[in-house]
């Protein structure tokens, strides 16, 4: 708990069309689907963070990794990140592994407009913002 926002960087793993999400366990947002990610370390560039994060978690090696946007994530009067998300495209036949169990259920490639609920703060931040994965206006 600190009375400054943190940096957390979520990762917009990229399937095709599908994106990785898992539900979380353990700390706050408990049962929600998260992007993979965590705490921007003292020193660290976004994109080094994304790379380990992501290999901690899940044990995928990400190609090139490059920055997409970033919302302000205010989850109580106690707890406030600004959450920056990068992005990364991985082949059809990557299979992401679950490798903090404490803190990640499963992993599942949902249709980016087919996440399911309940979502992650940052997450429904960047869902309800004007971000598209995909450039140009996303179909109704
Ligand atoms: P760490 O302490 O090992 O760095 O992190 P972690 O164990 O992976 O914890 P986490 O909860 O996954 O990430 C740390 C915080 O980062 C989380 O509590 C809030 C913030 N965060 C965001 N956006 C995102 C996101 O999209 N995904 C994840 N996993 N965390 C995010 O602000
Ligand atoms: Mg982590
Ligand atoms: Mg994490």
């Amino acid at each position: 708990m600190s009375n400054h926002p943190r940096v957390g960087v979520g990762v917009l793993i990229f399937r095709g069309a599908q994106v990785l999400v898992g539900k979380r366990l353990g700390s706050h947002g408990s049962g929600d689907f998260a992007l993979p990610g965590g705490h921007l370390e003292f020193g660290e560039s976004f994109e080094a963070c994304a790379r380990r994060e992501v290999l901690e978690e899940t044990g995928l090696h990400l190609g090139a990794v490059w920055f997409e946007t970033a919302v302000n994530s205010v989850f109580s009067a106690e707890s406030h990140y600004v959450t920056i998300f990068m992005r990364s495209e991985v082949a059809q036949a990557s299979q992401p592994q679950v490798l903090e169990p404490d803190k990640c259920e499963d992993w599942i490639w949902a249709p980016w407009g087919s996440i399911p609920q309940p979502v992650f703060l940052p997450l429904q931040l960047l869902l309800d913002s004007s971000y598209s994965p995909f450039g140009g206006t996303q179909p109704a």
